[in-house]
């Protein structure tokens, strides 16, 4: 039986980093509140106080860059149906080779509260496409198969999820067997918490006998990975590796034979995908040079006049990160042995929070700075990088807001403009007045030219695009 320390103790080691506050309730609290309260401040890593407040301090003060634009891997051809750079699509072979020796493993971090699309659950349940009502996961779970077909073996899925959706997450693949994967190739961790801070510095309590505790962030992963014993896991199964993706990108390839071979000749840490911003206003990382070194700089993080910055060929800073990285499992395990946490990331966000009489109170504006580590920022400690220009609509359809061009609808009508092209190569006008009928299963074909491979023995008439069309 663990003990419960004293409020003595608990006060004395609150004291030194001047947060007694988290205390102010406890005469009011019944034996189990008081051991929950206790558990929660003896987990609190206080020392990471200090890296907090640095953050905020960052979030307020403009921080000076050099910035100049970082080398990408450009596509060669532009227009549908696209064509990888030379690059990338010389490399293919090598990270098929990779895929079939079965030394790549796919990481799908899905441990975020989804609150902007405002969806009640976790984020890969949506169901998302038009005619099946298909959701996130199993989608990826689809694609995962195609790979395994063609490959001849099925890359493990490591599925970051947090405390909010963990129980959700593992129902809902259990629910629905896994949708057809191996159960013992799909491995669900969770990603860890941090506090917040209020604008005096004080951490802040979410009841009377809780703090208020958020994920912490997709940069969570390779604590989370290591203390999991996933990284072990990764090292035993001789994956060499890890393609990573997040859960909102619908047309996400999961494990891209042209990106891990780039990645894998080039000898890269990490390598990640881009694509060209829509316009400078777009909510996508930058990548570029800082004084040379490679790094995604946030949207939040861009000075206006940089990011409206133009020469003849369009926005200088283009290159917007899709969130999409390929990782060498030897990278991460170095990062692991030396104990490397990446920096947090402060920002303002509103929270409900206890008044003097412990009564929740929301405010009007915000209010508490939340904390996050960026995955991106693996980056600047890499030994070699390398960056992939992407086609937009053939690998990023993010489902994030409510509605908009990111929104379920929205995000149906690209799948369907795109698709619609592949099948009449461009030939038949789209309309987009009617609501999205065609669907392409992700286990038959990932892009329009995989289409076009499986499609030629079976021909397509304008008709059938005129009627809803779900091509299995
Ligand atoms: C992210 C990137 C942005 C761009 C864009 C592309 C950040 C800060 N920005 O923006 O640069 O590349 O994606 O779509 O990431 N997640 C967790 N745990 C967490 C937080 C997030 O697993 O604690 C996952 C989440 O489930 C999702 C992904 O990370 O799969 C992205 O999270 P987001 O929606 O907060 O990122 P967003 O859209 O602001």
């Amino acid at each position: 039986m663990t003990l419960m320390p004293t409020f003595e103790a608990l006060k004395a080691r609150l004291e030194p980093a001047g947060q007694t506050h988290l205390l102010g309730f406890w005469p009011r609290l019944n034996e189990e509140q008081r051991f929950a309260l206790a558990a929660q401040i003896s987990a609190l890593d206080l020392s990471s106080l200090f890296e907090m407040k640095q953050a905020i301090e960052m979030l307020h003060s403009q921080k000076p860059r050099e910035l100049s634009p970082a080398p990408v891997v450009e596509l060669a051809e532009r227009r549908f149906p696209y064509l990888l750079g030379d690059d990338a699509e010389k490399a293919r072979g090598a990270g098929a080779e990779a895929l079939r020796l079965g030394k790549v493993a796919c990481l799908l971090v899905a441990g975020g509260q989804g609150t902007r699309l405002g969806f009640p659950g976790p984020k890969g349940c949506y169901p998302l496409l038009p005619l099946s009502r298909m959701t996130l996961f199993e989608i990826f779970a689809r694609k995962l198969k195609r790979v395994g077909t063609k490959h001849g073996k099925t890359p493990p899925l490591y599925v970051m999820v947090s405390r909010q959706n963990e129980g959700l997450t593992r129902e809902f693949f259990a629910e629905h067997r896994y949708f057809g994967l191996d159960e013992r190739g799909v491995h669900f961790f969770a990603q860890g918490e941090l506090p917040s801070l209020d604008a005096d510095g004080k951490l802040v309590l979410e009841s009377p006998h809780a703090l208020f505790l958020g994920p912490d962030g997709h940069g969570g992963v390779l604590q989370a990975l290591t203390q999991s014993g996933g990284l072990a896991q990764l090292q035993r199964d001789g994956i060499s590796t890890l393609s990573y993706f997040q859960v909102d990108n619908a047309q996400v390839p999961v494990a891209d034979e042209a990106f891990l071979g780039l990645h894998l000749t080039r000898q890269a840490d990490v390598s990640l995908k881009v694509v060209r911003k829509l316009d400078e206003t777009e909510r996508v990382g930058v990548f570029c040079l800082d004084r040379g070194i490679p790094q995604i700089v946030e949207y939040s993080e861009f000075s206006e006049a940089q990011s409206k910055l133009r020469d003849e060929r369009g926005l200088v800073y283009w290159a917007g990160s899709i969130a999409v990285h390929a990782f060498s499992v030897a990278f991460l395990e170095r990062l692991a042995a030396s104990s490397t946490r990446l920096p947090l990331h402060a920002a303002h966000k509103k929270v409900p929070v206890l008044d003097a009489r412990g009564e929740l109170v929301t405010p009007h504006a915000p209010n508490v700075y939340r904390f996050e580590r960026f995955i991106f920022d693996t980056l600047p400690l890499a030994r070699h990088v390398v960056a992939l220009e992407v086609p937009r609509e053939e690998q990023f359809l993010p489902l994030k807001n409510p509605d908009g061009p990111f929104g379920p609808e929205g995000v149906r009508q690209a799948l369907d403009h795109y698709w619609r092209q592949a099948l009449a190569a461009g030939a038949t006008a789209v309309t987009h007045d009617r609501p999205p009928q065609l669907e392409v299963d992700p286990l038959l074909a990932e892009n329009a030219r995989e289409l076009a491979e499986v499609l030629a023995s079976r021909r397509l008439s304008a008709q059938d695009l005129d009627r809803p069309l779900r091509l299995t």
